[in-house]
């Protein structure tokens, strides 16, 4: 793997086959995000954008923990009495957050195991998250006398039903991986031994996809979120046509002359082929 940059609070490494791996990486810290990891994740984040070798960003962290949260001490406690502090550290994370949800590179969530309060913004901002089943999320923000604030509240009360949203704020409960993925703030949970391939497996099966289509349809699903069902069929029906000129490797004029023409495949049954060397 090729190592690009050091910083102090994150790894980032991009492999051979297109994947980078960014680590929250402050495990004597349980990877609580402080000033400084959003400072280096908006860095991160805005150079990996416009990246060619990365085809998918994988997020995960170092030692027992996804991450704890905001770093109470740093990120809250030590900004309380600096304003300018606290502005730089809560914009850099709210843009990080904002990148990464918009990417056009699909990212996924590999949660190794604790991801309490704030953090939940990077997992909502992750397309796919998959967990350890013996992972632990929590919205523990009731404990510390805060509420979930950033977009937390929102991301949360998005991802889980509204009276789930309620209860888990509320109390603060924890849920832990298997749990989590029927509640639908995972993707799907896995054995912790088996984390990795998982991971691997899926990002090789979105790294056989044209990444213009992806970054698309993955804009489009995100995007209608917040529309009415009328500016959802306009967008989309603009969204559509721009990707038709935007996809270099033309899959849609590919996939029609080849099931309808050369009848090569069959959609339903298995995806077309991208063409040598991906482009
Ligand atoms: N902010 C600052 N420091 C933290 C945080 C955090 N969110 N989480 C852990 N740490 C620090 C601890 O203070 C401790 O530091 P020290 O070694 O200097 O004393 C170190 O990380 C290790 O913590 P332990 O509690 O010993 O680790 P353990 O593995 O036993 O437990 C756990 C991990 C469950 C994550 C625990 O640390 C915890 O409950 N942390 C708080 C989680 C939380 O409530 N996060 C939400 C914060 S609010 C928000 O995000 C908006
Ligand atoms: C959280 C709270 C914040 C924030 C980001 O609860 C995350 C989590 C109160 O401010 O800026």
């Amino acid at each position: 793997m090729a190592k690009k940059k050091e910083y102090s609070c994150v790894l980032v490494e991009t492999d051979d086959e297109g994947i980078t791996w960014i680590t929250f990486n402050r495990p004597e810290k349980r990877n609580a995000m402080n000033p400084t990891l959003h400072v280096e994740m908006e860095q991160i984040l805005f150079e990996h954008e416009t990246d060619e070798d990365t085809k998918v960003i994988v997020i995960t962290g170092a030692g027992n923990s996804w991450s704890a949260g905001m770093d109470l001490k740093q990120y809250f406690r030590e900004t309380d009495q600096d304003p300018v502090a606290r502005f730089r550290a809560v914009t850099a994370h709210r843009r990080w957050a904002d990148m990464l949800t918009w990417s056009r590179k699909p990212s996924i969530a590999m949660v190794n195991g604790y991801c309490y309060g704030g953090a939940f913004t990077a997992l909502a901002a992750c397309d796919i998250v998959i967990a350890a089943e013996n992972a632990t999320f929590g919205l523990s923000e009731v404990n510390w006398g805060i509420l979930p604030g950033g977009n937390v509240s929102k991301v949360f009360a998005d991802m889980v039903s509204f009276r789930n949203a309620l209860f888990y704020a509320m109390t603060g409960r924890t849920i832990d991986g298997r749990k989590a993925a029927e509640m639908g703030i995972a993707t799907l949970a896995v054995p912790a031994d088996k984390l990795r391939d998982e991971t691997l497996a899926i990002a090789r099966e979105l790294m056989a996809k044209s990444p213009t289509v992806l970054a698309f349809t993955k804009q489009g699903i995100r995007a209608v979120r917040d529309m009415n069902m009328a500016q959802a069929f306009e967008y989309l029906g603009a969204k559509g046509m721009a990707l038709r000129v935007a996809d270099p490797e033309q899959t849609r004029a590919r996939g029609m002359r080849e099931f309808l023409d050369e009848k090569k495949f069959r959609p339903g049954f298995e995806p077309v082929k991208r063409p040598e060397g991906g482009k």
